[in-house]
């Protein structure tokens, strides 16, 4: 069996070059923060081939949304924003008090970031749920201010995808710009003065993923704002041994490969026959669903492929190599599988709980790391919009009983000073 580092070289992930969109990226980003909405619209029209009037969303237009929604698709919504806050409700985190010693404690305050701009995409497809997923964990975590941004679309009069707009409303989100790409993210970090007078207010936080030149002007404004993990291409993950049924599996393989020409469908198996079986069934699969074209790029390229292994065991070595986005366990037991995975941003277990599920309506959230992010990384969820806060509090005596200890170390570090904010404290000595 080859080691994890050979491994992850035999697994190759789509090139996208973040850093080269970065050159291109840059003037956006300076023009936005010397010119603010006029710049912004200026890329607009050059990018989304539209120039809305203005680019805040009236709020009547959100609520309007809602009117021509179909009413199965607002059911639906509304099942998904349910059951992505039950889910989240249990990540709220409860501030910790450790009492260090007798009048010396530290407590652990979780507060929730201020303002937060959520993306969510338009481009090849909308994404409605990734309003979802994003906007649920921030509420939850009770963050104050939630400004939306999505790009324009030309067949829209410039406003984003009514779709994207009624999941705002759903959300009870009332702050929209229709702004996308480095444009989007330059905005929501400097701030700006629509046509009208509306002021977008700076954010602290940016999450949602988009395009590789939004990734790229992320990139570039970290520090000034705080990001999410940064997302690449979309990645399924099927590890499957002879009990996997193909016509499951090809269907999950081709679902996630319906994002991008780039997304990664990898099959990982035990079995020669289930994986000639897939094969049979992609081709088939491919060739009846609408974006055949996309999904076949995204199938015959590098980045997609299948692995034949011996064992379950070596099997979840190369699933661990790889770290998926996306990890589905078809095989026998498959519980006791999953349960041993180290690395994977979402797993989903045995036959009935597709990457689809997930995507939508399971409750989990679909922000998910790519591109082997999730060797160290999670999804988003309530903790990406908290920060803890240590709260140290100290009596006189507990204070005291250390200094000898603070101003050892400080001397160590030949950091004499620090060591004397402590002595000032006891002029007659702290023993
Ligand atoms: N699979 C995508 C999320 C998504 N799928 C949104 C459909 N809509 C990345 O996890
Ligand atoms: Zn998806």
């Amino acid at each position: 069996m080859p080691s994890a580092t050979e491994l992850r070289a035999t697994l190759p992930r789509a090139e996208i070059d973040v850093d080269a969109a970065l050159h291109q990226v840059r003037p956006v980003v300076e023009a936005v923060r010397e010119r603010g909405v006029e710049a912004v619209l200026e890329y607009t029209e050059r990018f989304d081939r539209v120039r809305p009037s203005s680019v805040r969303v009236p709020r009547a237009e959100i609520e309007a949304a809602l009117t021509t929604l179909d009413p199965a698709v607002r059911a639906a919504l509304e099942e998904a924003i349910a059951r992505a806050r039950k889910v989240h409700a249990d990540q709220r985190r409860a501030d910790v008090t450790t009492t260090v010693v007798d009048g010396g404690t530290v407590t652990e305050r979780w507060v929730p970031v201020e303002r937060v701009g959520l993306y969510a995409p338009g481009g090849l497809a909308v994404y409605p749920s990734s309003v979802v997923m994003n906007v649920v964990p921030a509420q939850v975590a009770g963050v104050g201010s939630l400004v939306l941004c999505s790009p324009p679309q030309a067949e829209f009069g410039g406003r984003p995808h009514p779709t994207t707009l009624a999941a705002a409303a759903l959300l009870g989100v009332d702050e929209v710009w229709a702004v996308g790409g480095a444009q989007a993210v330059a905005l929501l970090a400097y701030g700006g003065i629509d046509t009208d007078g509306a002021e977008l207010v700076p954010v602290d936080l940016v999450t949602g993923p988009g395009n590789i030149y939004l990734t790229a002007a992320k990139r570039l404004l970290r520090g000034l704002i705080g990001i999410d993990s940064e997302a690449g291409p979309t990645e399924i993950a099927i590890l499957a041994d002879e009990t996997a049924d193909p016509v499951h599996v090809a269907a999950d393989l081709v679902s996630q490969a319906e994002h991008d020409p780039l997304a990664a469908s990898v099959l990982v198996t035990t079995s020669v026959e289930l994986a000639d079986a897939v094969d049979e069934e992609l081709a088939r699969r491919v060739a009846a669903t609408k974006h055949t074209e996309r999904i076949g790029e995204a199938l015959r390229g590098r980045q997609s492929g299948t692995v034949l292994v011996s064992t379950v065991e070596d099997g979840l070595r190369v699933v661990d190599a790889y770290a998926a986005e996306h990890l589905e366990i078809q095989t026998a037991d498959a519980r006791a599988v999953a349960a041993r995975v180290r690395n994977a941003g979402a797993v989903f277990v045995g036959p009935y709980a597709p990457v689809s599920l997930g995507d939508y309506c399971a409750g989990s959230n679909h922000v998910l790391p790519t591109g082997g992010y999730a060797r160290h990384s999670s999804g988003l969820s309530v903790q990406s919009f908290l920060r803890g806060i240590h709260v140290i509090d100290y009596s006189e005596q507990a204070l005291r009983e250390v200094a000898g200890k603070v101003v050892a170390l400080a001397n160590a570090e030949d950091l004499p000073a620090h060591g004397e904010a402590v002595t000032a404290r006891f002029p007659g000595g702290a023993e």
